[in-house]
């Protein structure tokens, strides 16, 4: 519930003397604050915006006050898109890159995401707990407050239930909110290598209503590629997750062109990610359908794709674009959402602005929870991130420079 900014009963925490980037829509370029404030309550903002305009009911009830001298505060950084529950790595298949393998070639022949579902299977909940904070420690570190985790390396109804708790307990180990999805469509299991209706079946009927039974899944993904499912495969799964009340997103044509941005739109995804060969057409289905386009720069760098995602199409047809990690084993071991940043700039050409937004505003959108954080406005959760820097494009600019000052979450 959004907290009545006029009710101050309870102490309110204060951030003075700040530059803030409220990204509050309709506003110009980042929603820029030069002398500002941000007053949280319970865990939830009840003033962003000038200085000399907070109330004095405000600064009374304030129990602690933070001299920010001068500092950016942003939302806090949402990675919208990770794989981050999974159990050893792929060193060796970099390795056999290096020496001239393709992705695919190595997908095709038992490596790729089926090396990780059997790493996975082989290990107990609580180690591949302890295996993935290290890795959600370091993108907190950059400033991220909220963070989505998918399944996908389990492939069984056990072993996706293990990772999807893995994911929910990260959310009670550290100060962070973690948004979960069910990506049981990742590839085919070894078992129904011959058969995979058989396993859309499998997760259709069993594994998709038992994870939501339980509570374990927020939205519901798929990876719509030669290398996993057809369409028609991924919309039996979209069809299910929809009469379950659930919102879907999709890995859609990272690899090729299978109408993935059209598939997704048509079901009114959440968000459809990587998108490098999404067609034009594609991309005026998702504006249509308020569909966010999430750029994954760290999986087109480290498998050295060369085709782009159609970001002037994104932008002529008024798409939001969020940025992510993709942090997963196989394709972008990538645990900075920063370097995630610059390489959406200089690898796609966004811009400062669009990267901003990419991990705050647009990314909450992508995990449809728009209306909890992403901007600095007044009812949301306090989620900052305040940071050591001159002008907000060097958060995009840097490479391995951390200039984080201070994170709060929900006003911790
Ligand atoms: N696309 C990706 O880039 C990751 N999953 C997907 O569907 C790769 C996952 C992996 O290789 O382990
Ligand atoms: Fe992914």
């Amino acid at each position: 519930m959004p907290i009545d900014p006029n009710k101050t009963l309870g102490p309110v925490q204060l951030w003075r003397n700040a530059r803030l980037a409220t990204l509050a829509p309709g506003r110009e370029g980042l929603g820029p604050v030069e002398s500002g404030a941000v007053a949280a309550r319970e865990g939830r903002i009840v003033y962003a915006g000038p200085e000399n305009k907070l109330p004095a009911h405000i600064v009374e009830a304030s129990a602690i006050v933070v001299d920010c001298d001068g500092r950016l505060i942003t939302p806090g950084l949402i990675d919208c898109h990770t794989h981050l529950v999974y159990a050893g790595n792929r060193a060796n298949e970099f390795e056999m890159r290096l020496a001239g393998a393709t992705y695919e070639e190595i997908a095709r022949a038992g490596g790729g995401i089926v090396s990780s579902v059997e790493a996975l299977r082989a290990e107990s909940e609580d180690t591949l707990l302890r295996e993935t904070l290290p890795r959600l420690d370091a993108l907190l570190a950059e400033g991220v407050t909220t963070i989505e985790v998918k399944s996908g390396y389990g492939l069984d109804l056990e072993n996706e239930r293990k990772s999807l708790r893995v994911a929910r307990r990260l959310g009670s180990e550290r100060s962070v909110t973690v948004q979960t999805t069910f990506l049981g469509a990742h590839t085919v299991p070894p078992a129904y290598r011959d058969d995979r209706d058989a396993y859309i079946d499998l997760v259709v009927d069993e594994m998709l209503p038992a994870v939501v039974r339980e509570g374990l899944a927020d939205a519901v993904d798929g990876f719509a590629e030669g290398i996993a499912f057809t369409p028609g495969q991924i919309e039996r799964v979209f069809e299910a997750a929809k009469a379950l009340g659930l919102p879907v997103k999709l890995h859609a044509d990272q690899l090729s062109d299978t109408g993935g941005a059209a598939l997704a739109a048509r079901f009114g995804a959440l968000s459809a990610d990587h998108l490098e060969h999404a067609s034009e057409s594609g991309a005026a289905a998702m504006s249509v359908a308020g569909t966010v386009a999430v750029m994954l720069p760290g999986a087109f760098y480290f498998i050295r794709e060369t085709h782009k995602p159609p970001v002037d199409a994104f932008r002529r047809h008024g798409v939001p674009m969020a940025v992510a990690t993709d942090s997963n084993p196989g394709t972008s071991p990538l645990t900075s959402l920063l370097l995630a940043m610059n390489m959406a700039a200089t690898l796609f050409g966004l811009t400062v602005e669009e990267c901003v937004a990419g991990v705050t505003r647009h990314a909450a959108q992508a995990l449809g929870i728009g209306h909890e954080t992403g901007t600095l406005e007044v009812g949301k959760w306090a989620d900052l991130a305040i940071w050591d820097v001159e002008r907000p494009a060097e958060l995009v600019y840097r490479m391995g420079f951390n200039p984080l000052h201070a994170r709060v979450w929900r006003d911790r």
